[in-house]
Formats: C-alpha cells, sequence, structure tokens
C-alpha cells in the first residue's frame, strides 16, 4: 500500500497526493471506511492506485490533530499573521489564538506583515512586540509580501509541515501564501461569499511547496473566545511562560492569591504587562 495526503477536500472531492509517485489522485475511500471515518484535508491515508488518476483509500491513519476553522487535520504549524498597521495590531486576539492553538496541539508560529509600511518609530515598537513574544516563547518572524523580506526565514520555519494560516481579515494571509508558493491566489480558495454576503467553508485545500511542505489558506476572522474551548481555569497553562514560574498554591490562577510568581514576575517586568492584562481579560477578571 501507498501513502498520501489529502490536500483538497470539497463536497464529494477527494485530492490525495502520493509522496511514492509525487502526484495527486482522485481518492476513492473503500465502503467500509466510508461509514467509519469522515476524511479531512490534512488526513494521511492508506491505499492503492488503482488507475493514473485513482487512488482507492483502505485506511485513514489516527489524526494528531484537528483544526475546525478551517477543517484541517494533522496541523504542524499555525501561521499567526498579524501586521502594526493596515488593519492595527489586536494583542488580546493574537494572546487567545496562541491559547487556543497550543490547546489544540498545533505549533503557532507568529507573523508580522507589512513591515514594509513601518516607520522608524514603527520599526521600533515592533521590535517591543517582538522582544515580547520572543521572550514569551514563541517564534516571530516580521515579513513583506510585498517585497519578499523575511519570507526565506518562515519558509525555513514550516518546512516539511502541515502548516494553516489564521489572522484577521486584511493582514495578507493570502499574498503570504503566493510569495511563499509561487500560486498566484486570485479569491480565496476556500471561502465563498453567499448571498446573504456571509462567508462560509466550502472546501479546503493545501498547497504544497518546498518537495514535502503543505500550507492552507484560511478566511481571516476577527474574534476567538479562548473560553468556548477550555474551562476558564485551563487557560493559564496555555500562557507559556507563566509556566516557568511555582507559586505557592499550585493551583493559583495569578490573580489574587498569596504568593504568586507569575504576578512578582510580572511587577519585576519578566513577564510582559500587556501579555498578563490580556490573561485576565480571557478569563474575565480584568479591572
Ligand atoms: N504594503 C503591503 N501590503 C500588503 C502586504 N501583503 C499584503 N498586502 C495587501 O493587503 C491586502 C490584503 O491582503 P490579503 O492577502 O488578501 O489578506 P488576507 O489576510 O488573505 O485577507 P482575508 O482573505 O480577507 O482574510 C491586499 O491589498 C494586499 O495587496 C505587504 O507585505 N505589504
Ligand atoms: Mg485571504
Ligand atoms: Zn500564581
Amino acid at each position: 500500500m501507498k501513502k498520501g495526503l489529502v490536500i483538497d477536500r470539497e463536497a464529494q472531492m477527494i485530492g490525495v497526493y502520493l509522496f511514492e509517485d509525487k502526484k495527486v489522485y482522485r481518492g476513492i475511500p473503500r465502503k467500509k471506511i466510508i461509514k467509519k471515518t469522515k476524511i479531512y484535508a490534512g488526513d494521511y491515508v492508506l491505499g492503492n492506485v488503482i488507475d493514473s488518476e485513482t487512488f482507492a483509500i483502505e485506511s485513514v491513519e489516527e489524526r494528531k490533530n484537528f483544526l475546525v476553522r478551517p477543517p484541517v487535520a494533522n496541523v504542524d504549524k499555525v501561521i499567526i499573521v498579524f501586521t502594526l498597521k493596515k488593519p492595527d495590531f489586536d494583542s488580546f486576539l493574537l494572546d487567545n489564538l496562541l491559547v487556543v492553538y497550543e490547546y489544540l496541539g498545533a505549533e503557532p508560529v507568529i507573523v508580522f506583515n507589512k513591515i514594509d509600511l513601518l516607520n522608524d518609530d514603527e520599526r521600533k515598537e515592533l521590535k517591543r512586540w517582538k522582544d515580547i513574544y520572543i521572550n514569551a516563547g514563541y517564534d516571530f518572524i516580521p515579513v513583506s509580501a510585498i517585497t519578499g523580506e523575511g519570507i526565506d526565514t518562515l519558509k525555513e520555519h514550516i518546512k516539511g509541515n502541515i502548516s494553516v494560516f489564521a489572522g484577521p481579515s486584511g493582514v495578507g494571509k493570502s499574498s503570504i501564501l503566493s510569495a511563499l508558493t509561487g500560486i498566484e491566489l486570485k479569491v480565496s480558495q476556500i471561502s465563498e461569499k453567499t448571498e446573504r454576503g456571509r462567508h462560509t467553508t466550502t472546501g479546503v485545500r493545501l498547497y504544497r511547496f518546498n518537495e514535502n511542505s503543505f500550507i492552507g489558506d484560511t478566511p481571516g476572522f476577527s474574534s476567538v473566545d479562548a473560553l468556548y474551548f477550555m474551562e476558564k481555569r485551563e487557560v493559564k497553562n496555555y500562557f507559556r511562560e507563566f509556566l516557568r514560574y511555582r507559586c505557592r498554591f499550585s493551583n493559583c490562577t495569578h490573580t489574587d492569591e498569596p504568593g504568586c510568581l507569575v504576578k512578582e514576575a510580572v511587577k519585576k517586568g519578566e513577564i510582559s504587562k500587556e501579555r498578563y492584562e490580556n490573561y485576565l481579560k480571557i478569563i474575565g477578571s480584568s479591572k
């Protein structure tokens, strides 16, 4: 049997990339697995080539994770794209996204796009955010989809992985995808305006680049609520830098408890005030 990756998933269509053949086939699931398993983009499948265009899917490998929006399985990295301006940076949305993807088991990579637009002061401001997120333990890559600055660095970070984009509308996700893959995306491939003007996902496609790297585009979104995914008391486990501290109480929520080392670290400047305040805001206890 041969191993493939589902890179196209739309209505009845399943596009499977076979690693050995380096070719995309139309996947036809065997009856026995149709009943048991839904097949998503990002699924690794095993099966047999039937003819030059057709691949019979015999089994679907267990998923390491599954992202709902867009529906993609086995996501290694989520490229979270923001801009300092056009649109303005929203650190609350970024921190919510970091918590959610950490929870879902996909490694976040923070990308700041449109650095070609920044003047000297704004570059300093970008550097300040970069230091904050690097300090917290994240990758942070400034790029410009237009000039190509930083794109090679980003490529290195997502090499050999399945990645998807996340972030607000208009930050340049599709533009970065084009810069990475050389594929021109005229319109977002996975969202379509319905008559009511709402965006609906109609299918998912992963684009291949650099041999075995795959990346999926995503329509932008303006808000994500971490508490939709997890309990309030769990949120603290997904602020990476908090995990370096052992407070007096092991179940410390880092709000009002005595002996809270996280709060102390904020005072000392070891943990960023912005990140801590967003934490309080997420759990609903900001003043
Ligand atoms: N100056 C500048 N403009 C950019 C850059 N990247 C993208 N843009 C512009 O920003 C606008 C939005 O880019 P898109 O790639 O469509 O943004 P998106 O994140 O895919 O947006 P949605 O699909 O709505 O979520 C377009 O007008 C792009 O030309 C960049 O690096 N620099
Ligand atoms: Mg787009
Ligand atoms: Zn604490």
